[in-house]
């Protein structure tokens, strides 16, 4: 019974070394690390609160409700994973007035690209932008997984 245990354990042994060289090999690629929580919610958090809902059945239909919203300026706009995720905002550059890139990129935390805020998957997740010192204007987005779906909003800061 031992001679026989100790041989599996070798026999493991050697599975486990040939296992490792094999993992050293392709060590170059190391996997994809699970994308970070986002950051408290106080963090970024200016001026009045507007809430954006984040909606979806998950096949066909993706929104942001509302999608249009009027904001004062150094307001922060709160964005809510309620179904159909994940959902993220991204801003369209192009769109933005003078000023307004760096403005929303310095409110916006845990960025996956410029002016691209993380993906929220979690029922519930929140994600704040930040329109600190944004400049007066129309700010358009889209949803990264969605904009084939029609996914846009527009803030307007007045
Ligand atoms: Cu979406």
């Amino acid at each position: 019974m031992r001679f026989v245990l100790l041989t599996t354990v070798a026999a493991i042994g050697a599975l486990a070394c040939g296992k490792k060289s094999d993992q050293n090999q392709t060590q170059s690629a190391p996997p994809a690390a699970p994308a970070a929580p986002a950051a408290p919610a106080a963090a970024t958090t200016t001026g009045p609160v507007v809430e954006v809902k984040m909606t979806g059945n998950g096949t066909s239909r993706a929104a942001y409700e509302p999608s249009s919203i009027t904001i004062p300026v150094g307001a922060t706009v709160r964005f809510t994973n309620v179904s159909g995720g994940p959902h993220n905002i991204t801003f369209w550059q192009d769109s933005l007035p003078a000023g307004g890139a760096a403005a929303v990129q310095a409110g916006m935390k845990n960025t996956i690209d410029n002016l691209s805020g993380p993906f929220l998957s979690q029922p519930n997740e929140t994600y704040e932008v930040s329109f600190a010192n944004a400049p007066k204007g129309t700010y358009k987005g889209y949803c990264t997984p969605h904009l084939t779906l029609g996914m846009k909003i527009a803030i307007k800061v007045q």
